[in-house]
């Protein structure tokens, strides 16, 4: 096997999705000629179904370029579902889609680990063979934003705040990946959820509803901060504000559950949304993303020199680094997480570990400002932030193009 074929994996298997399209949002599958078009002119009032929304049609007028008119004339860009009207892309009409899921606690760093995932990736991706865009700006404008905070700050001395509000709906993050070596290859449509870590708390009523997109995704990213670890933190650098400040800093607080209980209840949850009783049924590959690397030497050393990928145009996955970082890694937990551990496994045998780090170690500009620590651009590096995201990407593009 060569490297770049990361993995045929068995449990991406018969589950490949249909031709057609599936709302990112409700998952209802359609012909494209059914999608709706959200009309441009507001004279035509709201639409009766989606309070405050423009109203939604089925087009049946469409210009040169392919786009829908609206009653009035008007050319329509936006398109939406025929069945929850929640507006969908023009990819999503034509591009297979790859759901994968982002589960973690609140602060354990996601939204950091997206951004940099998705900054290293415009970088990678093009490399590797494939064109990379946001398929819908407006929805990944929140990845936009704080990409932007950590690599083009206007002030890279002034502390990165990011707040993900735990009241908003969850929506999908969507990116068009179009292999540009594989000839006649379909294109892709990486589908990507990060909910706030509270829709993961059980009993939370509106998670439960915002965490569906578990019932789709054949890969789960869950993203383990080695702070709410207790054992994994007592191999960080003692002397980090994050390490010495637990728990009253950084937002972290003794109310937070440990990480396993997120994870077992993302596994109950799968269990329900899929239909079945046993967790070895739920057949989701999952990558554990170990956060904040930087903060433990044990882990940091396997990716602070080595890329997860090779340099230079046809650049490939480091597969087989991959792997055995992973092996040591799992070692590793079972020395100073067990439980959590012998969770992944019994979810998935064949778990891949990842380190992933996007701050620097020991940062020479960080700081506690008062009870909380707070990084600057200054202190931005980072090591392995795309190889869950790419690794998650590319198994599937592998596995549906039989590794061509
Ligand atoms: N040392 C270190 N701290 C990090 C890293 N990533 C995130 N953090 C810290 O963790 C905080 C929470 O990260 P965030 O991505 O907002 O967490 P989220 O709530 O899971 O989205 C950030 O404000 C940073 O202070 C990292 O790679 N290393
Ligand atoms: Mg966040
Ligand atoms: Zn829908």
């Amino acid at each position: 096997m060569s490297e770049d074929h990361v993995a045929s994996d068995h449990r991406l298997k018969d589950r490949a999705e249909k031709p057609g399209v599936t709302c990112p949002h409700c998952w209802h599958k359609f012909a494209p000629s059914e999608a709706l078009a959200v009309a441009r002119t507001s004279a035509l009032g709201p639409d009766p179904v989606v309070a405050g929304e423009p109203l939604r049609f089925l087009p049946s007028r469409f210009n040169r370029a392919g786009n829908p008119i609206d009653p009035a004339g008007a050319e329509c860009t936006e398109l939406a579902c025929s069945r929850c009207r929640a507006t969908i892309t023009r990819s999503n009409l034509s591009a297979k889609p790859v759901f994968v899921s982002m589960v973690g606690g609140p602060q354990s760093g996601k939204s950091f680990l997206l951004s940099s995932a998705v900054r290293r990736m415009r970088q990678a991706l093009p490399d590797m063979g494939y064109r990379f865009v946001d398929a819908s700006p407006s929805e990944n404008q929140r990845i936009v934003d704080l990409e932007r905070k950590l690599f083009e700050p206007a002030d890279p001395a002034a502390p990165i705040r990011e707040q993900t509000d735990p009241q908003r709906e969850v929506r999908a993050f969507q990116f068009h990946l179009k292999p540009e070596l594989l000839h006649q290859a379909d294109d892709f449509l990486l589908v990507l959820y990060d909910n706030p870590g509270e829709h993961f708390l059980p009993n939370h009523d509106r998670g439960t509803k915002a965490t569906r997109h578990l019932a789709r995704s054949k890969i789960v990213i869950f993203v383990l901060d080695p702070l709410a670890e207790r054992g994994i933190r007592a191999r960080c650098i003692p002397d980090h504000p994050l390490v010495k400040g637990w728990p009253a800093s950084g937002g972290y607080s003794h109310d937070t559950p440990p990480p396993n209980l997120f994870l077992s209840e993302m596994a109950s949850r799968a269990m329900k949304f899929k239909g079945v009783h046993s967790l070895d049924q739920i057949h989701t590959r999952l990558i554990i993303a170990i956060t904040k690397s930087d903060l433990c030497p044990d882990l940091y050393k396997h990716i602070g020199e080595y890329p997860c990928t090779t340099p230079g145009p046809g650049g490939r996955m480091a597969g087989s680094r991959i792997q055995s970082v992973s092996r040591d890694v799992a070692a590793f937990m079972d020395d100073t997480a067990r439980e959590f551990a012998s969770t992944v496994r019994a979810i998935d045998p064949q778990a891949i570990y990842m380190p992933v780090s996007v701050l620097r170690p020991n940062p020479a500009a960080s700081q506690a400002a008062g009870e909380r620590f707070e990084c600057t651009a200054m202190d931005v590096q980072p090591k392995w932030a795309e190889a869950p995201f790419l690794y998650a990407a590319l198994s599937v593009v592998h596995h549906q193009t039989g590794g061509r």
